[in-house]
Formats: C-alpha cells, sequence, structure tokens
C-alpha cells in the first residue's frame, strides 16, 4: 500500500522521493533512460504519472514503465480521463485551492465508479496551488487562481479544512516548471498545522531547494521536470533524500 509506505517512512523520520513523468513530454526512449536512472539503489520511490493534458497513452506509458522497473506507479491525473487500471494507485485529487465545482468534485463522480472497480489503491488528496510567479498549466486547465505566494495563512487554512473533510494527503504544487518552488516558510506553516502527509511539488531544480523543502518539512517531494533535462539530477536528489531519517539504509 503506498499510503503505508509514505507513513512507515515518515515514522522513521525518512524522505518519499517520487519522480513524476508527464507521458506527453517522453518518449519510448526516454522513459526507458529516465526509468534506468531511477532504479539506481534507492532512488526514488514510486513514480508519477500525469499531466494537464495526456494525448499519448496512459495504459502505454504505465505498461511501458512497469516492465521497466518494480517502484509503484502512481497515477497524477489532470482530469478523468486520465485513468489507467495497470497503475498501482491514483493521487484521487481535489483541488482545494480552487473554487471550480468541476475539480473539486466533477471529474471525480465521472471517474468514480471505473476506479472503485479497478481495485487500485486510491489515496484522496488535497491540492493545492501556490502562485510561483507565473501561468501555470494547471492553473488555466483548471480555470482557478492558486493562492499567493507569501500567504502563508490561507494555505493553512486551505491544508487544515482538507485534513478535516478526511483527506489523507496534503500536496502543495507551485506547478511543473514553476520559476521558484513553494516557500520554506509556507512549507513549514502548513506542516506544523497538520497530522496527514505533505507532499511538495513545481520549480524543484536544484539539491539546495530541495534540502530546505525537506527540512522546513515536507514529507514527499515531487520532482518532474529537472529529470528530464539534467542526466544527473536523480543521483544528486538520492543523495540529499539519505540526509535525512534512517539513512544508513539509503
Ligand atoms: C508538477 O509538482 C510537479 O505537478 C513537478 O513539478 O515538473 O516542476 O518538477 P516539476
Amino acid at each position: 500500500m503506498i499510503l503505508n509506505l509514505l507513513k512507515e517512512n515518515i515514522a522513521k523520520g525518512k524522505k518519499t522521493f517520487a519522480l513524476l513523468i508527464d507521458p506527453d513530454k517522453h518518449t519510448e526512449n526516454s522513459i526507458t533512460k529516465l526509468i534506468a536512472k531511477a532504479n539506481c539503489t534507492p532512488g526514488p520511490d514510486l513514480i508519477l504519472v500525469g499531466g494537464s493534458i495526456v494525448f499519448n497513452g496512459i495504459d502505454q506509458t504505465i505498461q511501458l514503465i512497469k516492465k521497466l522497473t518494480t517502484k509503484p506507479v502512481i497515477l497524477f491525473p489532470g482530469n478523468a480521463v486520465q485513468f489507467s487500471p495497470y497503475a498501482d494507485g491514483i493521487l484521487f485529487l481535489s483541488l482545494i485551492s480552487g473554487r471550480n465545482a468541476e475539480f473539486l468534485i466533477g471529474n471525480h463522480v465521472l471517474s468514480g465508479i471505473k476506479i472503485k472497480k479497478s481495485g487500485i489503491e486510491v489515496i484522496p488528496t488535497g491540492y493545492i496551488l501556490i502562485n510561483s510567479g507565473m501561468d501555470t498549466s494547471v492553473s488555466y486547465m483548471s480555470n482557478t487562481s492558486p493562492i499567493p505566494y507569501s500567504k502563508n495563512d490561507i494555505a493553512k487554512a486551505t491544508a487544515i479544512a482538507g485534513e478535516l473533510l478526511g483527506l489523507k494527503l496534503i500536496y502543495l504544487e507551485a506547478g511543473s516548471g514553476a520559476l521558484k518552488p513553494v516557500s520554506d516558510s509556507m512549507i513549514q506553516e502548513v506542516k506544523s498545522n497538520l497530522s496527514v502527509p505533505l507532499v511538495v511539488g513545481g520549480g524543484i531544480k536544484t539539491v539546495d531547494q530541495l534540502r530546505k523543502i525537506l527540512q522546513a518539512g515536507a514529507d514527499m517531494v515531487v520532482v518532474g521536470t529537472v529529470a528530464e533535462q539534467n542526466d544527473k539530477i536523480i543521483a544528486d536528489f538520492t543523495t540529499v533524500f539519505a540526509e535525512f531519517g534512517a539513512n544508513k539504509e539509503r
């Protein structure tokens, strides 16, 4: 169970490393190369698959990844169409920073029956979009406004509301390719008021940024764009993750 893996890591003081693969940004060849890097010991704990729009086949992408690695593969869908029964689980995202009913509940109604029938693990996730100083695909596609970059109190109140609604994860998202990640002070503020695991992603490009985000309290970090651009980054980031918790095991 993926949520259990995350909780076990938290109990050991370890952080969870998620590598995001957007099928539209890859070829079979580039996925094969990326997964070969992810298979380095210990490397990312799990692979997320999804994007704001996905034209390339989700099924084919997940089947390819499953052939290349034993790491869990989790759907990170941009909408109700992005589903595959070949995944091990799905982040069932409710965009709680927005006020667009389609992304709070509408897509869930459209996809809920097929997800339940598939039997894959469902992780109800409060998805909170933070303004990173540029327009992002998720903001445009969801027709929602992100929380302003420095409004830690709004992010905290939103995360607490998500937890009280029963969501099992809270995800602070600066947007794929964001100019800067979510601030350390916002991560600290949210984490110190939350009982469920905290995920942070968007715009993380350097080991210093990653280390600060982990020190600020992120339990799981999602990395996508930089891994498409920098061949060394998975190894470098793995070293940073190893600084936390039971690092001798990593
Ligand atoms: C996007 O948080 C993820 O949804 C990852 O963002 O592509 O900027 O790493 P990057």
